[in-house]
């Protein structure tokens, strides 16, 4: 028993760059949590997964935030008005932002894996959340969100 549980690991394991998933968020005007937003804003995945930005309305991006993803992820920028693609390659908690919206809060949430830097991530919001005007608490809402 003990020996196929660990067989069937390591199939699982080896096989899992095959499996990636793929998301779509979606850029919003108006959604669930108000206006200016990310749906779903927070959105859990695996290690090696990609999520695909899409611009459902005109005028935002999706952009990663300095400081706000795991040691050693690679930062992204979309351009406005265009869909965007990132492959999370880190495990941990990533924050991001929609430029031309941060100061009404348009952020959202990944998790890739386990979030193992979630108190990294709420000790460095601070210069983020500085920035918004308008739905102050979204973010930590979101945060909260992570398990
Ligand atoms: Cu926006």
């Amino acid at each position: 028993m003990k020996l196929k549980t660990l067989m069937m690991s390591a199939l699982i394991a080896l096989s899992a760059p095959l499996m990636a998933a793929e998301h779509t968020v979606e850029m919003k005007n108006v959604g669930a949590d108000g206006t200016m937003v990310f749906e779903p804003a927070v959105l859990k995945v695996a290690v090696g997964d990609t999520v695909h930005f899409v611009p459902t309305d005109a005028a935002h991006n999706s952009e990663s935030v300095p400081g706000l993803s795991p040691e050693g992820a690679a930062s992204w920028k979309g351009v406005i008005n265009q869909k965007v693609s990132v492959t999370l390659d880190k495990e941990g908690v990533y924050v991001y932002q929609c430029f031309p919206h941060t100061v009404m809060a348009m952020v959202g949430v990944l998790v890739a894996g386990e979030p193992t830097n979630l108190d990294a991530i709420k000790a460095n919001v601070g210069p983020l959340k500085a920035k918004f005007a308008l739905n102050k608490d979204r973010l930590d809402k979101y945060l909260a969100q992570v398990k």
